[in-house]
């Protein structure tokens, strides 16, 4: 007879330990910063709302974030008998999401101006916390924002009366969200070289667009605004950005179908944002109505640009924020060498360093809100509007960058957790770096901090200067005399550059414009921290890098003509075009 020392059908002993998850709390109450910039500025109602909305992002939001990222969406191109149909399937958790923002006002809090200049500071805190678990909701709204935006500022007459409305809407059974078509195959950065659709005027005054959109998000809009050249009577268009018009366009009709003259290539398969339905589109005489002066497309789009790009800034900055705040839930629970993570200095000056980064990144992005609410309320001085047009750039570019470093090292604070898809982090990290690409690039936003600066003629830096008057607050404080110090001397620095780079040529100055927007986010970030007197440590800490790069790098010649053709020979070593072959 067989003797059984073990039950044949046990189940598998796997230990008895299992780590307690990190929870996300109500990011309202978790956010001490946040709550203390609002109750300067804002009426306690404001902070209530926060409160109770942080609860609901917490209860309700966050799990149908995680629902988006879980169910993507998918193109259904044909019905069952053939016929074309090009239906975005998207989750019912990206759904609710929709009607969610209608019911929290994320768009319409920014128009109907409750709280006048200080509306918008209101509309961007709330973004803020909604938008780490809004399944990337966020993306259609920064450009349902844009497009609000460009009506208000082009005047909201005939079709467009309607579509402001819808944008603006708290009813979830109206309101609508927008895309933004920039982007054709040969360019997004260079939109005048990119663009090629055409625009045919019809007999009753619209017009029909033929061309190809080759990144289009969010395409399960309703609307959308979008560029082309106009067909003029010789069969002819403008090439260059003066060719470019802005158009108006509806995506769908009322029962949701795609309008006839789109058709739906495919769905881009992306690293991130997956929950986002981005597409190819094919406009084969897609009805739309003119919005700009002919030839104006660039410079009446360009406000939707500064709003998008506020938008991509809150994303960043939010992210760093959540993936910090669950770090630290982590580190109180997870216990290694017989204390809890928390416990060990070394684990919490990392995320000290990363708390430093995302306070700087809040406070930068609040300034810019209430820049913006400013001029939105016509109260915003000559000064105050250099400085936005100036921060939006600087601002987009810099916390694009940020929140990938700090995210990813977040992602280390959980160890091999943080790397793990069902854990959630993994999919932050992705998203992030679409931050630095979107709604331009890096490279591109330097560029166009050197645009604001030529076509003002210098008053947009003249803002940035005196602006960094504020300094004087934290000159007064005993403790933060030697960062003090050491920002007055990169100011000097800086003022001296600027003065040398007059003289300088295009080379020189494409390539310090990277360096040099960086110099300006570093030094208008040292201001808002000494602005705000609870961020002394952050002060310290933050001058301890390189206030002023662009004198540095300046000084080892990176800018010459020669370094650019040093650079040429050192990145292609080996590549074709050295060796004449390209
Ligand atoms: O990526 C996209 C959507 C992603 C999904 C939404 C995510 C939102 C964030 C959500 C977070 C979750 S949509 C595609 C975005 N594409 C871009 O950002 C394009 C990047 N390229 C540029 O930014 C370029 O600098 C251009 C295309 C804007 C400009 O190129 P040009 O042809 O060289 O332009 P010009 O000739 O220099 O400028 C034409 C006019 C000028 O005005 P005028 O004619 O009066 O002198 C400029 O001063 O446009 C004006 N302008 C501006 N004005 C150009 N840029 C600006 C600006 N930023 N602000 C004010
Ligand atoms: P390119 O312009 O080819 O740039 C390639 C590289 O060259 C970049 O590193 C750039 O910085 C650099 N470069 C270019 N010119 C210069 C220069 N003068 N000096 C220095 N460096 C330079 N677009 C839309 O219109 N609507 C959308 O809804 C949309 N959704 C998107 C969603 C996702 C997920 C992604 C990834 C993109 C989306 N885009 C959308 C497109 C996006 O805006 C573009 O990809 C972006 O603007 C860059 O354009 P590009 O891809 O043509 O790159």
């Amino acid at each position: 007879r067989e003797r059984l020392l073990k039950a044949p059908f046990a189940r598998t002993e796997t230990g008895t330990f299992f780590q307690e998850q990190p929870r996300i709390g109500n990011q309202y109450l978790e956010d001490g910063l946040l709550q203390r910039y609002l109750k300067v500025h804002l009426p306690p109602k404001v902070s209530q709302d926060l409160e109770r909305f942080g609860s609901r992002v917490m209860d309700e939001i966050d799990s149908l974030g995680r629902e988006c990222e879980l169910t993507p969406p998918r193109l259904q191109q044909y019905d069952a008998w053939g016929r074309r149909v090009d239906h975005i399937i998207t989750c019912m958790a990206w759904k609710r999401m929709k009607e969610i923002s209608a019911e929290e006002g994320l768009i319409a809090e920014a128009y109907e101006r409750r709280y006048s200049s200080w509306s918008r500071v209101h509309q961007v805190a709330k973004l803020y916390l909604y938008a780490p678990s809004s399944g990337l909701f966020t993306c259609p709204l920064a450009m349902t924002d844009g497009a609000a935006k460009v009506i208000e500022t082009l005047g909201s007459l005939g079709p467009l009366e309607e579509a402001f409305s819808h944008l603006t809407s708290r009813d979830p059974t109206k309101f609508w969200t927008s895309g933004q078509w920039m982007t054709e195959r040969k360019g997004g950065s260079d939109v005048a070289g990119g663009t090629e659709t055409v625009a045919r005027e019809q007999s009753d005054g619209t017009y029909i667009l033929h061309g190809f959109k080759w990144f289009t998000s969010a395409t399960d809009s309703d609307m959308t605004l979008t560029l082309a050249r106009i067909v003029d009577a010789r069969g002819q268009v403008e090439q260059g950005s003066r060719g470019l018009s802005l158009f108006y366009m509806k995506v769908r009709d009322e029962e949701g179908k795609v309008n006839d003259g789109i058709e739906v290539q495919r769905l881009k398969e992306k690293l991130g944002t997956r929950q986002v339905p981005t597409a190819e589109l094919l406009l084969d005489g897609a009805k739309a109505y003119r919005i700009s002066a002919e030839g104006r497309g660039v410079a009446s789009i360009a406000s939707m640009l500064t709003i998008t790009r506020i938008h991509n800034v809150v994303s960043a900055v939010a992210s760093m924020r959540r993936v910090i705040n669950m770090a630290r839930a982590y580190a109180t629970k997870r216990v290694a060498f017989g204390k809890p993570i928390k416990d060990h200095p070394l684990h919490t000056q990392t995320m000290a360093r990363m708390e430093v980064q995302a306070r700087g990144a809040f406070l930068l992005l609040m300034e810019t809100a209430r820049l913006l609410g400013l001029e939105e309320t016509s109260m915003a001085t000559e000064q105050d509007q250099d400085l936005l047009r100036l921060l939006t750039p600087v601002a987009k570019l810099y916390t694009g960058k940020q929140a990938i470093a700090v995210i990813s090292e977040g992602l280390e604070c959980f160890g091999g957790q943080g790397y793990m898809e069902d854990t959630g982090f993994a999919v932050v990290l992705r998203d992030a770096q679409v931050l630095t690409i979107w709604e331009g690039t890096t490279n591109i936003l330097a560029l166009d901090v050197l645009r604001s600066l030529t076509k003002s003629q210098g008053k947009v830096l003249a803002a940035f200067f005196s602006a960094a008057q504020k300094l004087e607050l934290a000159s007064r404080i005993s403790d933060l005399e030697s960062s003090v110090q050491l920002i007055q001397n990169a100011l000097h620095r800086l003022g001296q550059f600027t003065q040398r780079a007059g003289s300088k040529g295009t080379v020189t100055m494409q390539l310090a414009a990277r360096d040099f927007a960086y110099t300006l986010l570093i030094l208008s970030t040292t201001w808002m921290m000494a602005v705000d007197k609870t961020c002394a440590h952050s002060l310290l800490r933050w001058c301890q890098q390189d206030l002023c790069p662009v004198d540095k790098e300046e000084r080892a010649g990176c800018y010459d003509e020669a370094a650019a053709s040093m650079d040429t020979s050192f990145v292609y070593e080996g590549s074709p075009i050295l060796k004449g072959k390209l």
